[in-house]
């Protein structure tokens, strides 16, 4: 069973609480309960983790190689600013999908720049909590994808059922 990494980024645990106008109403409980209702029709495994602290963030993508498949990420504000995430990320070298609610493109500039849009997939933005949804969809397509063009090892999967 392919089993995903999903990772929250720096006061993402303060979602539904505050400024609720710019990233919807939700709580991140509410997001990972909806990603786990999908996890189950798509038969996959998700495994979930947020933290405020970049070296947290490192620690846990750097143990997503032996346990992992992909990875679902919302970097927060580390998007603009953490080469060490990103080279977390190209290091372990897992298909990853940068995931935001708000648009980022469309907000200040200091926020359209992303560290780890290069390196990742793909990047999903401005969908509120759908970005969530859209972001996990894709990247089982593509890991799917992988999977049958031989690109991604069976028995790495095996291992880890
Ligand atoms: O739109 C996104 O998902 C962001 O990753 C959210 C980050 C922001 O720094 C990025 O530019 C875009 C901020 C997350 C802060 O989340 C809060 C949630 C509730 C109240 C206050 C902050």
């Amino acid at each position: 069973m392919l089993s995903i990494l999903v990772l929250n980024g720096p006061n993402l645990n303060m979602l539904g609480k505050r400024e609720p106008e710019v990233y919807g109403s939700q709580s991140l409980q509410d997001i990972n309960q909806a990603l786990l209702q999908m996890a189950e029709s798509l038969d996959i495994t998700l495994t979930f983790f947020q933290s405020n602290h970049e070296g947290a963030l490192v620690d846990e993508i750097q143990a997503a190689l032996s346990r992992h498949q992909g990875i679902l990420i919302n970097p927060g504000a580390y998007t603009h600013t953490s080469v060490a995430i990103r080279d977390a990320l190209a290091a372990v070298a897992l298909p990853t999908v940068e995931v935001h609610l708000s648009n980022i493109h469309q907000r200040e500039a200091f926020r359209h720049h992303s560290y780890i849009a290069p390196i990742a997939v793909g990047q999903i933005s401005g969908f509120g909590s759908d970005s969530y949804r859209l972001g996990l969809e894709g990247l089982v397509r593509h890991l799917r994808q992988s999977l049958k063009a031989g690109a991604l090892r069976v028995d790495m999967l095996e291992t880890d059922a």
